[in-house]
């Protein structure tokens, strides 16, 4: 496609006058990244066009806005998204060759936006591309974390944490808005002042420390539609300019405060995933970018608005997860304080415009806090809470008299903690799950109380991904034949990928597809031997199981498996197996030990079974260095079969299940999270369905779990497996090195709860099903069918669809169109 606003030779100009002015040089003088830097600066010059034409158009048509909280917001490069989005891909690749250039080797060189961790930042993400393709007025708000997600790097089969300065060359795409800074405050006191004049009670802060919050705006592109929304991540400097001389010695010591606290509050995203690390600076990331996109979003509300009891048919925050919480109390404070409303009014807007979005039912990950640290560190923001607290259980009683478990088991503050969840429900219009097993669960178990007292606040919202980065950006060749087969539409309106079903028996379609992932299984087979220097054969099934390392997600159940196999092929060397390069991609958080030593032991084991001659090379393992977005799509891209295998019930939704099926992978999983709906959509009979439901998993955890000792006395497979993990097969030099793998799956003196995630309970279904994927992969057109059936079947895992249910369901904006 043409793009309006794309003419290649003055494209060509801008990136050459980029590099001189930029770098004092000339285009061949120029570094790589230097060239990176001039073709974003040329790129992001167009953007700024949209960007203020957007901008216009939503000031004259003053739709209502979206602001998309979240602590984590995982983009992934930007430069070749950019271009797609702006329908000029095409035409740069080829500018950048008249220039000398190769456009792919230009985007490597950017870094990795990695302000998240994984699923939820991810979304995220997909959530703001669909928003803004879907020409929606929404603004993502986030932090300037100057050190994202840490890079992984392996050493000697071990994680080692790198640190990741994204930001050391400067980062081009971003727009520092200074003119829109905000103060925010911590600590010190609650002074309560009595106003004769107005008869209200004033509750003044002092004795606080603040910080500055600088907005740093990223654009985000709408899908060839002229849309600019904006990213706005928050930074933080010190207030007092650090002047030496001019502070007595108080307030000296009182600079050197601040000038720690803005220093610290934006340095590093916290690398935890699905867990809840009760740290008081996480605490103050969350208040200072909350306080500061609120206090910004009020104060657009007014500039055009008269009245701030409209604010609720203007303005939604939508909560990700319960990190952005503080978002209800300081919505009070700035209504009741500073707008001077009544409580109630305070309370009646702010639960019209808050909406909480759950991604977890892991007690590890819920989010308690402390009422000390609490109240020490957000001393209005506590009262407050204790306010709503107060009211809120008086609803409770009034509902239900005299009972004491209710407010037990609902409070907002108990036990001297302040529970983040129990907050966002008291304060949102919606609380919505990530998948319907999911969302039922919430209803019919954690959030069971609380779906009683207030069912019509509860609603599903089933995740999606976009598929413009997982499929046109990461999959060009399998885009190309779509879009030859069923034209452009899919770009934007992803149902008509449906339109490729007729294709699914026909064999020329079939050959072309196979033939295209057997492209990309090249294409990721080179990235392995240039990272890992493993050699894999193209040829092997692809069996994939990418997300963050967690016990839930059971890659221990994985990798037992391969070792399971490994045994099998020495013993029965007669036997036919059907080659299968087993690959994995994991981050584990810094501090989650037994996480790090399942990595330690797929790497332990990859280096026995890869160097094993005996077995012909049949079997492969790989584990991929620094698993991120970058390379995620390439990965994607290669994959034959997909792993979704987490306990049933604990992954909410899982979206990486999506990218896989869009990408023509066949999922080996459990009846968890989406892969319900995405069995559902394409059939059980191309999928790879086992292991317990989640009903049967939730029975065995109400009666005490299950015995995993049955499986090990009973089961030899099961039990040659196990002992592999403490006799020093996989660690001849230190046999000791896997007990506590070993110790978490059984019954031992040093294991108080054994395998809570019923790892032996699924492990021979699981094996089972794995038969049925070789089997299946022998007959190649059976499978190539399956594939493109996949690929057909995943219209409705498109964020775009996520994105408009949210609108219709709960936010309720305007569409805007921006006219040329
Ligand atoms: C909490 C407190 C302190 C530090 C960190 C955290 C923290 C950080 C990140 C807690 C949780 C997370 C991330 C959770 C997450 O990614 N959940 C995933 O969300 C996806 C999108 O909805 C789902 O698809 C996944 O199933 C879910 O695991």
């Amino acid at each position: 496609m043409i793009s309006k606003q794309f003419d290649k030779e003055t494209f060509k100009e801008s990136v050459k006058s980029n590099v001189r002015s930029l770098y004092r040089k000339t285009i061949d003088e120029a570094t790589p990244q230097q060239i990176f830097q001039a073709v974003s600066y040329a790129v992001k010059d167009v953007i700024i066009d949209n960007w203020l034409k957007s901008q216009k158009q939503f000031d004259k048509e003053d739709p209502k806005i979206v602001y998309y909280l979240s602590m984590e917001f995982l983009m992934g490069r930007a430069l070749g998204n950019n271009l797609l989005n702006l329908t000029a891909y095409g035409e740069v690749k080829e500018a950048l060759e008249e220039l000398g250039f190769d456009l792919n080797a230009i985007e490597d060189e950017e870094p990795d936006p990695a302000l998240g961790n994984g699923g939820l930042g991810r979304l995220a993400a997909c959530f703001l591309d669909s928003l803004a393709t879907l020409g929606y007025c929404a603004y993502g708000c986030g932090i300037r974390y100057h050190y994202g997600m840490f890079k992984q790097e392996i050493k000697d089969g071990y994680q080692i944490e790198v640190p990741d300065a994204w930001l050391k060359d400067g980062y081009p795409f971003e727009l520092r808005r200074p003119e829109y800074a905000k103060e925010v405050k911590f600590g010190g006191h609650v002074r309560v002042v009595y106003d004769p004049s107005t008869g209200r009670n004033e509750f003044v802060q002092e004795d606080y420390q603040s910080v500055r919050a600088i907005p740093y705006d990223l654009p985000i592109v709408g899908y060839n539609n002229q849309i600019v929304n904006t990213l706005r991540i928050w930074d933080s400097e010190a207030i007092n300019d650090f002047q030496l001389d001019s502070f007595d010695k108080g307030d000296y010591r009182k600079a050197v405060e601040q000038e720690n606290l803005a220093r610290n509050i934006v340095e590093v995203l916290y690398p935890n995933d699905n867990h809840y690390a009760g740290k008081e600076l996480r605490l103050k990331q969350q208040y200072f970018f909350i306080s500061a996109s609120i206090q910004a979003a009020v104060e657009k509300f007014k500039k055009k608005h008269g009245d701030i009891h409209e604010l609720p048919s203007k303005v939604t925050f939508q909560l990700n997860d319960t990190h952005p919480t503080v978002t209800v109390a300081e919505l009070m404070r700035i209504l009741v304080d500073e707008e001077k409303l009544s409580w109630e009014d305070a309370w009646d807007i702010t639960t019209r415009t808050c909406a909480y979005t759950n991604h977890t039912i892991m007690a590890e990950a819920l989010e308690k806090w402390p009422i000390e640290l609490f109240s020490r560190l957000l001393p209005r923001i506590y009262q407050i809470v204790e306010e709503i607290n107060r009211r809120f259980l008086i609803q409770i009683q009034q509902m239900y008299p005299g009972n004491q478990e209710k407010i037990k088991k609902m409070a907002i503050i108990y036990d001297g903690q302040v529970k983040m969840a129990h907050l966002a429900i008291a304060g949102s219009y919606s609380v919505n799950g990530v998948a319907r097993l999911h969302t039922e669960i919430l209803k019919n178990k954690e959030l069971k109380d609380f779906y009683e007292m207030m069912p019509q606040k509860f609603n599903n919202k089933t995740n999606g991904i976009t598929q413009r980065r997982f499929l046109l950006h990461g999959n060009p060749l399998l885009a190309d034949w779509v879009t030859k087969h069923i034209g452009r539409d899919w770009i934007t309106d992803l149902s008509q990928i449906s339109k490729l079903k007729i294709y699914a028996d026909d064999e020329k379609a079939q050959q072309e597809f196979m033939n295209i992932k057997y492209q990309n299984k090249l294409r990721l087979a080179k990235y392995i031997q240039e990272h890992n220097g493993i050699e894999v054969d193209p040829r092997s099934i692809f069996d994939v199981q990418v997300k963050r390392l967690h016990e839930y997600k059971r890659q221990l159940l994985n990798i037992l498996h391969v070792m399971y196999l490994y045994n099998k092929m020495k013993e029965h060397p007669e036997l036919d197996f059907y080659p299968r390069t087993f690959i994995f991609g994991a981050k584990a958080s810094a501090g989650y030990h037994r996480a790090k030593l399942i990595i330690k032991l797929i790497n332990s084991v990859a280096d026995v079974v890869n160097n094993d001659a005996s077995i012909k090379g049949k079997l492969k393992v790989v584990f991929i260095e620094n698993y991120r977005v970058s390379n995620a799509e390439i990965i994607f891209a290669a994959a034959d079969v997909s792993e979704q295998i987490s306990t049933a019930s604990k992954e909410a939704s899982g979206t990486g299940n999506m990218k896989f099926m869009l990408n023509g992978a066949l999922t080996i999983g459990t009846m968890d999270g989406a892969n319900v709906e995405i069995v559902e959509e394409v059939g059980a009979d191309n999928a790879f369905i086992f292991g317990l439901s989640s009903d049967e998993v939730i029975n065995f955890e109400q009666n005490g779990g299950y015995d995993p000792n049955f499986y090990f006395n009973t089961d030899p497979d099961i039990r040659n497996v196990l002992m592999q993990l403490i006799n020093g097969t996989f660690s001849p030099k230190d046999p000791e090195r896997f007990r506590d793998l070993y110790n978490s799956l059984l019954n031992t003196k040093s294991s108080d709860k054994p395998d809570t995630y019923f790892t032996l309970a699924d492990f021979k279904s699981y094996a089972k099903a794995q038969e049925q994927v070789e089997a299946a992969y022998r007959d190649q057109r059976g499978w190539a069918k399956s594939a493109i059936l996949n690929t057909a079947s995943s219209g409705k895992f498109s964020s775009d669809r996520t994105i408009q249910e949210y609108v219709d369901e709960i936010w309720h904006l305007d569409k805007v169109v921006v006219e040329d």
